[in-house]
């Protein structure tokens, strides 16, 4: 069990507290008459909806309250998230959805593409046709094209004009954001690390839930200086013998902090999160001379998803993080019916399995019915570490 010696400063808020501050604050910018993006991915290029002076807001679900809802009209046999994220907007529950101006879909894995289908009688919808590869001269030609229609329907919708400095503008805020939160993971390659597996995951989880660039980015240097002088305090929230875990595969939040709390229960840290919520999306900067909208297009298209085939990029960040956060063992989540990434989990354990990196593939839903099963399998994979 790891050790909380002292409570770390609450510098972030818990998932329900993000929620709710963040529909607090979506309504006042809605009452303050600014515009409204939702989105799903993180292919999503969010420098557009930035450079137009909109708010964009993550509407993946990550609760099963209203899953019976949504299987009124889908199949029970699909993605949770898929469901969720559908049965909050059919029941009008979830407070982004509800005021999102536009929704911005992609074409990831079949079962959003099709819900999407549904979604748009309900929502103001667009599609980003994106390319299953990122690296021929077509895919990535297509993939800019889709940036430039999406910008023109921004413009459309929002009457507004995007220029080629507010692009660049945006690029740089991203890129300070995502080099504060890449450094605030990264306090955890120290050993032991400064902060559980469970704070970070909230920490960068609720930083999505936080519209006020400024205030968003001020809140994480301040995270990132408190965490570092609890720490030279003396401060040790996680013992140093506890096996160090890398996360991959699904995006986590919400119920799924199940996994991370099994795994640290049972012992053992979560050092990193190879996964949307982590290192995915803050691993890279994106170029910041040049043409800005092919600068935006190059960035997004080299996110390493199992949607992708080949997917040489996430094998790369994976390999790199192993190394780099001293790991002993890798978990991968998958969510029920997520075919990309289960059938991908096969090709992860060889890759893993060469560098003598222990692997263990939990594969859950947004219920909580299951958590003995997996706090029994996180257990014994952790004592064999
Ligand atoms: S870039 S991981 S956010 S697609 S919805 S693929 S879990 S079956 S979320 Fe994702 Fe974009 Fe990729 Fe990241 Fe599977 Fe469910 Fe599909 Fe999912």
């Amino acid at each position: 069990m790891i050790q909380m010696k002292k409570e770390l400063p609450q510098v972030f808020d818990s998932f329900a507290e993000a929620r709710k501050n963040g529909f607090l604050a979506v309504k006042k910018i809605k009452d303050s008459g600014k515009g409204v993006v939702g989105q799903f991915c993180t292919y999503t290029p969010l420098e557009i909806f930035m450079a137009a002076d909109l708010v964009s807001v993550s509407l993946c679900s990550t609760s099963d309250e209203t899953i019976p809802e949504a299987e009124k009209d889908l199949p029970s046999n699909l993605c949770p998230l898929i469901k969720s994220s559908y049965g909050f907007a059919v029941t009008d529950k979830c407070p982004y959805m509800y005021f999102a101006d536009l929704v911005v879909g992609e074409t990831t894995c079949d079962g959003k593409v099709k819900m999407y289908e549904l979604l748009a009688k309900k929502k103001n919808l667009h599609i980003l046709q994106l390319p299953r590869n990122q690296f021929t001269t077509e895919a990535k030609a297509l993939w800019k094209s889709e940036l430039i229609r999406l910008k023109e329907r921004v413009e459309k919708d929002f009457g507004v004009t995007i220029t080629d400095d507010n692009l660049v503008d945006a690029i740089k805020k991203r890129n300070v954001e995502r080099r504060l939160l890449k450094e605030l993971y990264e306090l955890s390659t120290m050993c032991p690390p400064p902060i559980t597996g469970l704070r970070q995951l909230q920490i960068l989880f609720g930083s999505q839930f936080k519209f006020d660039w400024q205030e968003k980015t001020d809140e994480i240097r301040s995270a990132i200086k408190n965490i570092k002088e609890a720490y030279e305090a003396g401060e040790r929230p996680v013992s140093e013998d506890a096996p160090r875990i890398l996360i991959t595969g699904c995006p986590m939040g919400g119920v799924t902090e199940k996994v991370v709390k099994v795994i640290e229960e049972a012992g053992a840290v979560v050092v990193a999160y190879e996964n949307c919520t982590g290192a995915k999306q803050m691993d890279r900067q994106c170029r910041e001379e040049g043409d800005p909208l092919t600068n935006i297009a190059d960035h997004y298209l080299q996110i390493g998803c199992s949607i992708m085939t080949p997917n040489p990029n996430r094998f790369e960040l994976l390999g790199r993080l192993c190394e780099q956060f001293h790991v002993n063992g890798v978990v991968e989540m998958t969510l029920q019916a997520c075919h990309t990434y289960a059938v991908e989990s096969y090709t992860v354990k060889t890759f893993l399995k060469e560098k003598n990196i222990p692997y263990l593939q939990l594969e859950t839903d947004y219920s909580t019915a299951d958590i003995g099963q997996l706090s029994t399998r996180a257990g014994a994979f952790v004592e064999m570490l």
